[in-house]
């Protein structure tokens, strides 16, 4: 039976790749942070958290002594390091922590690995936003990067140094270069899930508008359960090596705003521009979308679509579920859980 750790199980992808994981008959230790009240909702509504395989460990990624134990213990095969202070907004708020998390945090089991056992595979949570700044559309492995807030700058320091470890020490370290993928179990935070609640809440009367930043940003979102079945095939492969997984389609922020309403039968017409512009509910003419300034970002990556040719050819990866069906998948879910007063 192969073992694997799974850093931040309490987060989105954490939660899906363990579950793939224990379907494939790994035992799974999944990591999560000491915090007064720790939240395993996402592991509990995938219904995985009493599975017999499954290990829940206290550890947090900004210790080097708590990595080294950690895989001294375990002695896992793979180690897949998901957990990041991930929010992109927040980063600009703090960025010494972001760095600390989301960049260190990586090095602290790349060394862990360096001195328990180089054979033990890693992959890093890399990510389109060390893309930032367009220099090529579609992105792809070959794109330069320039990333635009301190979230993709420690995720480039954590996307070399994995690559460094790899050609200086032989350790299989995999970097995944994941564009931005989404699922009922986003955090509320994130854009498309924001919205996909907020629609919900809109429907069935208990809020009135949903205020949003920047609706000319374009993204290429897919959904999270397809791409953590290709960061495990990424981990199989012959040789370590980065890959791009991505849809290569790109929509704007207003594109799934009304996308979502669609899916709950409320159609909209957008009036204005930039920080006036709002949407109107066509049916009975109330504004129900409306921009805040406050959600802007000091620097914004304006345009993500990436080439996943390479995933393709060399894993047989691709994305399965299209921008309309998460997009309904999302708004039925937040339907369903505000109807019962769900609040994560
Ligand atoms: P989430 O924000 O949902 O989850 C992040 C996880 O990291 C949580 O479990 C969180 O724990 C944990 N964590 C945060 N800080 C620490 C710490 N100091 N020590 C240990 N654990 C910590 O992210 P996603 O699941 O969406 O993303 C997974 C990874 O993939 C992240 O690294 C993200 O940056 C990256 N990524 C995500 C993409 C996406 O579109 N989702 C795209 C590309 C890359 P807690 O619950 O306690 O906060
Ligand atoms: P992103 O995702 O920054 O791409 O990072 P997010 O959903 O936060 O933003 C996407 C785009 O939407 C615009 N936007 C808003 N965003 C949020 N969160 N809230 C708003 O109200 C709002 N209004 C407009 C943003 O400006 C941005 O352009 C995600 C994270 O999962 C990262 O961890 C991951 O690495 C990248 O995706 C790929």
């Amino acid at each position: 039976m192969k073992k694997a750790i799974v850093t931040g199980i309490t987060g989105q992808d954490g939660a899906y790749l363990s579950e793939l994981l224990l379907d494939k008959g790994y035992e799974v230790y999944g990591t999560y942070r000491r915090t007064a009240s720790v939240n395993f909702w996402r592991i509990e509504e995938l219904g995985i958290e009493k599975h017999p395989h499954l290990h829940l460990l206290e550890y947090d990624l900004t210790d080097q002594a708590n990595s080294i134990r950690m895989v001294m213990e375990i002695k896992p095969d793979e180690i897949y390091n998901l957990a990041a202070q991930s929010f992109v907004g927040v980063s600009f708020e703090q960025p010494l922590a972001t760095a600390q998390i989301t960049g260190l945090g990586a090095v602290h089991l790349l060394e862990a690995i360096r001195i328990v056992d180089p054979k033990i595979k890693f992959y890093q949570a890399s990510t389109s936003e060390m893309f930032g700044k367009v220099q090529e559309i579609p992105q792809t492995e070959k794109t330069p990067l320039y990333p635009r807030s301190p979230y993709g700058v420690a995720k480039l320091y954590a996307h070399w140094m994995t690559i460094n470890y790899s050609e200086s020490y032989g350790i299989f370290g995999c970097c995944g270069i994941l564009f931005n993928h989404e699922s009922p179990i986003r955090g509320r935070e994130f854009v498309t899930r924001k919205i996909t609640d907020s629609v919900a809440k809109i429907k069935l009367g208990k809020l009135d508008v949903l205020e949003l930043g920047n609706m000319d940003a374009k993204r290429d979102w897919g959904y999270a359960k397809d791409y953590v079945e290709g960061m495990w095939r990424i981990l199989q492969a012959e040789k370590p090596d980065t890959f791009v997984l991505a849809t290569n389609r790109t929509e704007t922020v207003r594109d799934f705003v009304k996308m979502a309403f669609k899916a709950a039968g409320i159609e909209l017409e957008f009036k204005g521009k930039d920080k006036n512009e709002v949407a109107i509910d066509k049916a009975t003419g109330k504004t129900v979308v409306r921009v805040n300034p406050k959600f802007y970002r000091p620097a914004e990556v304006e345009l993500l679509i990436g080439n996943p040719e390479k995933a393709k050819r060399v894993l047989g990866w691709e994305p399965k579920c299209t921008l309309e069906e998460l997009c309904s998948m999302m708004v039925k879910a937040d339907i369903k859980r505000n109807e019962v007063g769900f609040s994560f």
